[in-house]
């Protein structure tokens, strides 16, 4: 150790002791991991605001119905730059960091893939040095608990705000306006810390008025309603009826009116003129939930600050940018025009004034705002009234000009550009996987956290056997700490020296986690049959599922009884274990990535926008099974076809089977007997006797006679590929060159392109 270093902890360790014994007059090795935890909390929040914030003439606001922004102790030790420190001191004193991250509390403040790209957005913005805040909700409960009872999926309330947290009250308070109801709106402030840089704010709003005590302990339900007690206590409540819906919208002007209403103000702080607010705002719209900030602005500038209507258009048009993340139809919002009538009149003619112009320059009906229903299209007044419309992934991107919006990009071929997602590394590895950064820093230096192409470098050890086995070594130490970690959590003895085949992702039958699921089928009757394979496998599935989406549900069921079956039948559990973790979240991920061998990224190729999973896989050193679909295609094009399991019908012929509606699932299962055996044993006496008859009984209907995202079209090919990874994987300096070779090519999906890109393009900060 350097002298310098020295004295550096020094000072760290007496700082560190003076305020645990002001706060508990103890030693550190006196407290509990529970009063280190909170110590820290203070100690790190007090760094972050002693820390410059990043500025500059113009600033992005990224404003999101979700970040996703898990633990946060852990990394804002690491982008302060002392977790080393503190780890090493900690260990001098018998205690254990990651012991006391434990205790840190995951916001609920997020569901999937959209939450959590927020989340990597605000650390690269702030590493990068960029101004730039988030603007949110602060949901008290969040995204539900999931529970498993009876091998089902049972909903719990999430409370994770506690008395002492990382959220900074503020005395910023905004008046909302629903119709001619008024409600107060506070701000919540959270330190966003860059990597070795300046500090960013994410902006959370919260209704004053609110009551948690209207939902009782142990559920969801309350009365949909009571919108001054419910709007921030839930994120996307049930919308199976018209309450929900409504409280959807209430929330949703919630957040855009308080973000505008904020941005305003810090405009004029800065006495900037709004008539030139593009000069120092971009709001960036994640997907179309906070859509309602175009028309919002506009009635603002117009009734408060004397803009005409031309006028005001123009500067918001100017200012606000629109990113896609789905091509579901389902998935883009369509207001019905009462619902807003009801929710937010006084927007109701901006909206109409929005659609008049639309009307009055184009006659295809398709690009109408409201439509022939009165239906409000959120996205197209994001496309109208937005300069920028970017997807998320090349082909998603190319899908929406020439398919899904094709009949806009026509009209404005320049507003369309791609941003490929990224992950933060900082989270992703540095934060993650310890061992496997020790063991890179070791042979490149650390330089890839800021230059996330350093990682390149590995390349030149890919006939490096000592460093080769080093990857191996730190998979499989990884693989043991998750085998520890599920027989404490959930109860199964898995093997580490397993193959680790893991799906996680949001619920979905676009993702076709039953896919997997049939596979798993086959493979059991295969041993059952007499026909082992020549290494365990152990599946894991985490995901969460709408409570109101049936076949979500179905599907879950389906994964909890295999995984009974399986892991209890002594024919067959020696070979295969099949575990689907309770309440998957980010947490939960920080522990199943670094342990994975085979990442599962299945979807149906033309539907999953991007995915972010796949690259957070690939960085830790898993090799990607999966369809032509999002950036699994870009993942191909860099580690080329030995370092992938690419399979499935690409996504051209999937667009034109639904154009021309000719996929018959029922022809796949009737003339493959493989096929028939796994969609029919979803029904046998076996499942039966453990699980429900009605959930089973519909998931095997769904598939026989309606499959609309195609499962059966992709099953053969997906057991051919499938068992061609799991036989590779023997050839054990093969995979483990693999490896390699994802770890070195994740740079290209490091948040810090993104947002460089983004800030090239949209931005122009
Ligand atoms: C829409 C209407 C009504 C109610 C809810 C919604 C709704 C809610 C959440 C629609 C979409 C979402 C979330 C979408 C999402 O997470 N999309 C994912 O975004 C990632 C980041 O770009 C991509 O990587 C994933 O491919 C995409 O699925």
């Amino acid at each position: 150790m350097t002298l310098q270093r020295e004295i550096l902890e020094l000072k760290l360790e007496d700082q560190f002791s003076a305020l645990i014994r002001a706060k508990y007059d103890k030693s550190i090795e006196e407290c509990s991991d529970g009063e280190l935890y909170y110590a820290l909390l203070q100690l790190t929040k007090a760094m972050m605001d002693a820390t410059e914030p990043n500025e500059g003439p113009k600033k992005i606001y990224y404003i999101s119905a979700e970040f996703l922004i898990g633990k946060l102790l852990s990394n804002n030790l690491i982008n302060l730059g002392i977790y080393d420190k503190l780890a090493d001191i900690f260990e001098k004193h018998g205690k254990s960091l990651s012991a006391i991250e434990e205790y840190e509390p995951e916001p609920s403040l997020g569901n999937g893939g959209l939450g959590r790209l927020a989340a990597c957005f605000l650390d690269s913005i702030a590493t990068l040095g960029l101004p730039g805040d988030g603007i949110g909700l602060n949901y008290h409960f969040g995204l539900f608990k999931q529970v498993f009872k009876d091998h089902k999926q049972c909903t719990e309330k999430n409370e994770w705000i506690e008395p002492e947290s990382w959220l900074k009250k503020t005395d910023t308070v905004f008046e909302i306006q629903f119709g001619d109801r008024k409600v107060n709106s506070r701000l919540y402030d959270l330190d966003v810390a860059g990597y070795k840089s300046g500090i960013n704010q994410l902006h959370l709003f919260d209704i004053e008025t609110v009551d948690e005590s209207i939902v009782g302990s142990g559920s969801i339900d309350f009365d949909k309603e009571e919108i001054e007690k419910n709007l921030t206590l839930f994120l996307y409540p049930d919308d199976s009826d018209e309450a929900g819906n409504l409280l959807r919208i209430y929330q949703q002007y919630f957040m855009v009116s308080s973000g505008a209403q904020f941005i305003l103000k810090e405009l004029r702080e800065q006495k900037n003129d709004l008539r030139h607010m593009y000069d120092h705002a971009t709001i960036q719209i994640n997907d179309t939930h906070p859509t309602l900030i175009i028309p919002e602005l506009i009635r603002i500038l117009v009734e408060e600050k004397a803009f005409t209507m031309d006028e005001a258009i123009e500067v918001v048009s100017k200012t606000c940018a629109y990113t896609n993340h789905t091509i579901l139809a389902e998935a883009l919002e369509k207001w019905p025009l009462a619902y807003l009538e009801k929710v937010v009149p006084q927007l109701v003619p901006y909206i109409k004034e929005l659609d008049r112009r639309v009307r009055d320059r184009f006659d295809d009906e398709s690009v109408y705002i409201i439509d022939k229903d009165n239906r409000v299209h959120m996205a197209h007044i994001d496309i109208h009234y937005g300069f920028s419309v970017n997807g998320v992934a090349a082909i998603h991107t190319e899908i929406l000009k020439n398919t899904e919006l094709h009949q806009f990009y026509r009209i404005y071929p320049e507003k369309f550009n791609n941003k490929t997602n990224g992950i933060t590394f900082r989270r992703w590895l540095i934060s993650c996987n310890r061992p496997l950064t020790d063991l890179i820093t070791d042979r490149i230096g650390m330089g890839f956290a800021r230059d996330a192409d350093e990682l390149k470098k590995l390349l030149d050890f890919k006939n490096d056997t000592g460093f080769l086995d080093a990857l191996d070594e730190i998979k499989h130490r990884n693989k043991l700490a998750l085998a520890n970690f599920l027989k404490e959590h959930e109860n199964v003895q898995v093997d580490p020296d397993s193959i680790f085949d893991i799906q996680i992702k949001r619920l979905h039958e676009y993702k076709r986690q039953q896919m997997n699921a049939l596979y798993i089928i086959h493979k059991y009757l295969e041993i059952k049959g007499g026909k082992k394979p020549v290494r365990p496998i152990t599946f894991i599935f985490g995901a969460k599922a709408a409570p109101a989406y049936v076949i979500a549900q179905d599907i879950i069921h389906l994964l909890l009884c295999l995984s009974e079956l399986v892991n209890n039948d002594p024919d067959v559990n020696e070979h295969m274990k099949v575990v689907m973790v309770e309440n998957y979240n980010v947490t939960y991920a920080e522990k199943l990535i670094p342990a994975c061998d085979i990442s599962e990224q299945i979807s149906l190729a033309s539907k999953e926008a991007s995915g972010t999973g796949n690259m957070k896989f690939m960085l830790n050193g898993a090799v990607t099974l999966g369809t032509s679909d999002g950036a699994n295609v870009e993942i191909h094009e860099l580690v080329g076809d030995d370092n992938i399991y690419i399979f499935g019908r690409k996504s051209e012929e999937v667009i034109d089977h639904y154009a021309k509606g000719d996929y018959v699932s029922k022809d796949f299962y009737d003339r493959s007997d493989v096929i028939k055996e796994a969609v029919d044993f979803i029904i046998s006496k076996p499942l039966l006797a453990i699980g429900d008859k009605e959930n089973l009984t519909r998931l095997y209907q769904e598939l026989l006679e309606k499959d609309w995202f195609m499962t059966l079209l992709d099953l053969e090919e997906y057991i051919k590929v499938k068992d061609q990874a799991l036989a590779d994987y023997e050839d054990r300096d093969s995979w483990k060159r693999k490896m390699l070779v994802n770890i070195a090519m994740a740079g290209f999906f490091s948040s810090d392109r993104t947002i460089a890109e983004y800030n090239r393009d949209i931005w122009k900060l």
